[in-house]
């Protein structure tokens, strides 16, 4: 309650599920994507809800605007209480070698580059709060070698070590940094990668939303762990 919450990727899906939660629960939501309308729906349905948010339609892989919303958060807030990094690319699934450079660099740019600059601009405001909780959203991609998902699992292998060593400069500040691994959810992702499935089987981006919130939570102290949604536990990745 009373804190301040920054979303990527919450024009839909898993993003947007994680917005609601946490204007529900009390935070003031800065919500960041591209698609300006699906932003104004998010909007509506926050006041419906009696929250707040603040809209900030911005491409993620824009580093001078990351730089930009922090120092704007900065001046009007003086601090971030929780982040949560879950914009995401798929790429093609199809094999290394038929990949498009194009399609490899936007990829990186949006699951790895685009989070690095969120902690670089970020870490000084979330050093700022009394609590600071830093989530991004990863996938079990990383650890699996499954043919022709090799872009998408080495952006968030990449993610995994660059939140590990996040968490490890951080364990001696009221910042915990952590990952979350969500599992198959219905969304336009995971139906973009399944085409064939029935996504009736599988759950809803705002069954998956308390999990996220209980890693904002002042109360953990978990850090430097992936929490595993099937699982519903924290693993430790790095031995
Ligand atoms: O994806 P989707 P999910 N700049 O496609 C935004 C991971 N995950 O909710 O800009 C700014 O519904 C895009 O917004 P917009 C996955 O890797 C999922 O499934 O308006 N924003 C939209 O809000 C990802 O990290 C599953 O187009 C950008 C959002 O990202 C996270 O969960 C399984 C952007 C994508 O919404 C959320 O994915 C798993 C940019 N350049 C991991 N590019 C699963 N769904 O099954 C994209 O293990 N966005």
């Amino acid at each position: 309650k009373g804190r301040l919450a920054l979303v990527t990727g919450a024009s839909r899906g898993i993003g947007r599920a994680t917005a609601v939660a946490l204007a529900e629960a009390g935070a003031h939501v800065i919500a960041v994507a591209r698609t300006v309308g699906a932003l104004e729906d998010l909007d509506d349905e926050i006041r419906e809800k009696g929250g707040a948010a603040t809209l900030v339609p911005l491409d993620i892989k824009d580093g001078d605007g990351i730089d930009r919303l922090g120092y704007t958060l900065f001046e009007r807030y003086g601090k971030l209480d929780i982040l949560i990094g879950n914009a995401g690319a798929l790429g093609a699934i199809s094999p290394l070698g038929h990949i498009e450079p194009k399609d490899w660099d936007n990829v990186f740019a949006v699951n790895v580059t685009a989070n690095w600059r969120l902690i670089r601009s970020f870490d000084p405001l979330l050093r700022k709060s009394d609590a600071g909780r830093a989530i991004f959203i990863t996938s079990g991609a990383a650890w699996k070698s499954t043919a022709y998902w090799g872009l998408y699992a080495a952006t968030k292998a990449a993610l995994n070590s660059m939140v590990a060593t996040y968490a490890a400069e951080t364990v001696n500040s009221p910042i915990r940094a952590n990952l979350f691994s969500p599992g198959p959810v219905r969304t336009h992702m995971r139906a973009a990668a399944m085409p064939g499935e029935d996504a009736d089987t599988l759950p809803h981006p705002s069954s998956i939303a308390p999990s996220i919130l209980k890693l904002a939570s002042p109360d953990l102290t978990e850090t430097g762990q992936v929490y595993e949604m099937r699982q519903a536990r924290f693993l430790s990745f790095r031995a």
